[in-house]
Formats: structure tokens, sequence, C-alpha cells
């Protein structure tokens, strides 16, 4: 997908709480996902944030599903993973689950859900998208900034 057209907008998320859900697997392109998450909020001022951690992107739609519901619900989840396609029709099953399911976290909780899944032909995709030094693209910020907006906007 094309930067180009992409929203220039000012987010205040001061005394927001936010929840970061990210998959284990690549984890060097993950970790550079949760950096550029975790900047992009801490430049939003957003000081409570906490990090879930699961084993693939498979199982953040439930994680996600779980927080939403919990008591000490946050204003907003942020969900970052990595998919890289295979030799198998895994690739896609992962992918539509994942997109699926925190799509419907988002629509029946009404909680805001970054979408920070990178979902690449292969490795080299994913790095220029990962927010590390010398990539072009920085995904992790741009869901926190997402879903920071669409709090301030509702
Ligand atoms: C099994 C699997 C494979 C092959 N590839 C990925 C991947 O590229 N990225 C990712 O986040 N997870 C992968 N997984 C793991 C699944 O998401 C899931 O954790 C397992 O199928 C167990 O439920």
């Amino acid at each position: 997908m094309s930067k180009e057209g992409s929203p220039t907008i000012e987010i205040d998320g001061a005394g927001l709480r936010v929840v970061i859900v990210t998959a284990s697997w690549h984890e060097k392109i993950t970790t550079a996902l949760l950096e550029g998450t975790q900047r992009a909020l801490a430049e939003a001022n957003v000081t409570d944030v906490e990090v879930v951690r699961v084993p693939g992107s498979f199982e953040l739609s439930v994680a996600a599903a779980r927080i939403a519901r919990s008591e000490h619900a946050p204003d907003a989840i942020v969900a970052l993973g990595v998919v890289i396609r295979g030799g198998t029709p895994h690739f896609d099953f992962v992918c539509t689950a994942a997109t699926d399911g925190l799509n419907r976290v988002a629509l029946e909780t009404g909680i805001p859900v970054g979408f920070g899944l990178l979902t690449c032909d292969d490795e080299q995709q994913a790095l220029e998208r990962s927010g590390m030094p010398g990539s072009s693209e920085d995904k992790g910020a741009e869901a926190a900034q997402a879903a920071i907006a669409t709090v301030r906007a509702l």
C-alpha cells in the first residue's frame, strides 16, 4: 500500500491508557515495530502504556478481545505482528484471522485498535516498514498515531 494520501495528524494522548499487544514471530522486526509504537506514544504524551506479548499473529485477536473486555480496559489497543508469506496457504489463514479478529474487537467493544500487522511477501518488505534505522516506513508508529487520533475523534 502506498504512503501517498496518508494524513498529517496532530495528536495529544495525554491521560490515555494504551495496551500494545505484540506477536513474537520475526523478533527483530516485531521489536522494531514495538519501539516505533512506544516512541510515537511517548511523543503523543501517552504515559500509561502496557505491553502484552503473544506467540504469533494468530493470537493477537484473542488477546485484544480479553484486554478490551477487561475491567481495566484501555482507551486504545495497538496490535503488532509480522506475517511473511511461505509456500503454503498458512499465510492467508493467519492474516485473515488476525485482520478480521482485530476488526471485530474494535467494532464489538468500540475501543480503537491500531493495526500494526505487516503482511509481507518476504523479510525485506517487512524490514522496510519496521521503523528500524534505514527503513522507509514506521508502521508501529503509524498504528499508534491512528489509534490515538481515533480516540480523540470520537
Ligand atoms: C505458524 C506460523 C507461521 C508459519 N508463520 C508466522 C508468521 O510469519 N508470523 C506470525 O506472527 N506467526 C506465524 N505463525 C504462528 C501463528 O501465528 C500461531 O502462533 C500458530 O499457528 C499457533 O496458533
